[in-house]
This record gives structure tokens, C-alpha cells and sequence, in this order.
């Protein structure tokens, strides 16, 4: 038996990359793997090649986790692209994000794209925001897609890993796989329409590059509401830099409890107070409950 990632899955189109030869193959599946279960881009497989095209699926691998949209499994890692400007920043639709990443159990890399267009004031404002996102846990690298800067860095870190790109459209997803993956690719946008007019299920496709990692687009989103996918009760467990601080409970939701280390950690400004906001914003709760050091 061979092992094989699954790249390319578009209607009854299953690509399957063979790990021994970096070949793709049109990928069957037997009957009893198909009674199992449904195959998505990300699916580690086992199997034998029929012939130089054709590779017979025998077993799905178990998945670690499964992203809904795009739906690819496995995924370790989510590239979450942002700019300072073109379009603007937007920290919260970037907070709403990680939280929607950390519950599907990928570990997200903050990537801030278009480097090249800043300004004075506007690099002091990346700065900014980058010590924000490192001291809350994340490995922020900045990028400019157009003059192939931090790209090494960026290959580096995802060296050996499925990968998404997300984050709202225009921020230069595209442009950075097209970096990543070395030549100038059309990318498919994920959701297609059928000659009748109706939505198919999508259409996923992972780009192999460096040693062994994985990469794939997907469309993008300008506003998401993590409560959509998490529970409010479960938010705090996704603001990484929450879980350093043991409060009075252990259910404490970091608002109006006595004792919340939470609550200290950001009048001491260890938890940044634009942090502490979206949190308070994804729950829906009151913002007077800011410190006063954050109003
Ligand atoms: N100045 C600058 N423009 C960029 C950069 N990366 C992408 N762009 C431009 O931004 C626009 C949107 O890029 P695209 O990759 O399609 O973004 P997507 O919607 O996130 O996939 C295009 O016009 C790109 O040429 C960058 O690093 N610097
Ligand atoms: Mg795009
Ligand atoms: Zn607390």
C-alpha cells in the first residue's frame, strides 16, 4: 500500500498526490471506502497505483480536524492575510477569525500583506498591531506579495503543513500562493455554478510546493461572525493569550467575576485592551466593562 494526500476534489474529480513519486493521480475509490465515508481535498489515503494515472483508494485516513469552508481536512495551518491599508485593517474581523480557527483546531499565522505601500505613519501602525498579535501568541510575518518579500520566511514556517489562505478579498491571497507555489497560477474560486444554474458542492484544490507542504485558497470574507460556528460560552477558549491566566473559576467568562486575572492582566496591559474589546464584542457584551485604562 502507498500513501497519498488528496489535492484536487471537484465533483466526481479526485487528485491524489502520491508522496513517493510527488505524481498526481486520478484517485478511485472502492466501493467499501465510499460506504465509509465522503472524501475531501486534505485526506490522507492509502492505496495502490492501477496504472500511471489511476490510483485505487483502499482506506481514508482518520482526520485531526475539518475546515467547513473551504472544506479541506487536516489542515494545520491557516494564513490569515490582512493589510494596514487596501484594504484597511480591520481588527476585528481578524479577532473573529482566529477564534473561528482556533475551534477547528488549526493553529492560525497572522500575515500582513502589502508591506510595500506603507507609509511613515502607517509602518509605525503595523508595528503596532504586530506586537499586539505576538504577545497574544500568534507568529505575525509581514509580507509584500508584489516585491516577494517575506516569502522565504512565510515557506519556512509552513514547511511540512496543509495550509489555507483566508482573510478578506483584495488583501492578496491569490498573489501570495502564486508566490508560494513559484509560477503564475488562475486560481479557481471556490464556489461554481453548474450550466444550470445551480451551486455545486465546491471545489477544493491544495498546491504541493517546498518540502512537502500544501497550500490552498480560499474565497474570501469581509465580515464574520464567530458566534456562527462557536458557542458564546466557548469564545474565551480561543483568545490564546486568556488561557495563561488562572481566575477565581474556572468557567470565568472574563466580565463581571471577582477575581478574573483576565480582567487584571489587561489593566495591567498584558492582554492588549483592542484584544480584550473584540472579545467583549464577539459576546455580545457590554463595552463599559472596559477598564479604564482601555476606554
Ligand atoms: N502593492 C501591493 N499590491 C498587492 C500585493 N499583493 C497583492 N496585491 C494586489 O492586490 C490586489 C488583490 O490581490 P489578490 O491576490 O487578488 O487578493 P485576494 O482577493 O486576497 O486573492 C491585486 O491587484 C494585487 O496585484 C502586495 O504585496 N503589494
Ligand atoms: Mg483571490
Ligand atoms: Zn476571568
Amino acid at each position: 500500500m502507498k500513501e497519498g494526500l488528496v489535492i484536487d476534489r471537484e465533483a466526481q474529480m479526485i487528485g491524489v498526490y502520491l508522496f513517493e513519486n510527488k505524481k498526481v493521480y486520478r484517485g478511485i475509490p472502492r466501493k467499501k471506502v465510499l460506504k465509509k465515508t465522503k472524501i475531501y481535498a486534505g485526506d490522507y489515503v492509502s492505496g495502490t497505483v492501477v496504472d500511471d494515472k489511476t490510483f485505487a483508494i483502499e482506506d481514508v485516513k482518520e482526520r485531526k480536524n475539518f475546515l467547513v469552508r473551504p472544506p479541506v481536512a487536516n489542515v494545520d495551518k491557516v494564513i490569515v492575510v490582512m493589510a494596514i491599508k487596501m484594504p484597511e485593517f480591520d481588527n476585528f474581523l481578524l479577532d473573529n477569525l482566529l477564534v473561528v480557527y482556533e475551534h477547528f483546531d488549526t493553529d492560525p499565522v497572522v500575515v500582513f500583506n502589502k508591506i510595500d505601500l506603507l507609509d511613515e505613519t502607517e509602518v509605525k501602525e503595523l508595528e503596532k498591531w504586530s506586537q499586539i498579535y505576538s504577545q497574544a501568541g500568534y507568529r505575525v510575518i509581514k509580507v509584500s506579495a508584489v516585491k516577494n518579500e517575506g516569502i522565504q520566511q512565510l515557506t519556512d514556517y509552513l514547511e511540512g503543513s496543509i495550509a489555507v489562505l483566508a482573510g478578506p478579498s483584495g488583501v492578496g491571497k491569490s498573489s501570495i500562493l502564486s508566490r508560494l507555489v513559484g509560477v503564475q497560477l488562475e486560481t479557481r474560486e471556490v464556489s461554481e455554478k453548474t450550466e444550470r444554474g445551480r451551486h455545486t458542492t465546491t471545489g477544493v484544490r491544495l498546491f504541493p510546493f517546498g518540502e512537502n507542504s500544501f497550500i490552498g485558497d480560499t474565497p474570501g470574507f469581509s465580515s464574520v461572525d464567530a458566534l456562527y460556528f462557536v458557542d458564546k460560552k466557548d469564545v474565551r477558549l480561543y483568545f490564546r493569550e486568556f488561557l495563561r491566566y488562572n481566575c477565581k473559576f474556572p468557567d470565568c467568562t472574563h466580565t463581571r467575576e471577582p477575581d478574573c486575572q483576565v480582567r487584571e492582566a489587561v489593566r495591567k496591559g498584558e492582554v492588549s485592551c483592542e484584544r480584550y474589546r473584540n472579545y467583549l464584542k464577539i459576546i455580545k457584551e457590554d463595552l463599559s466593562l472596559l477598564p479604564e485604562n482601555c476606554q
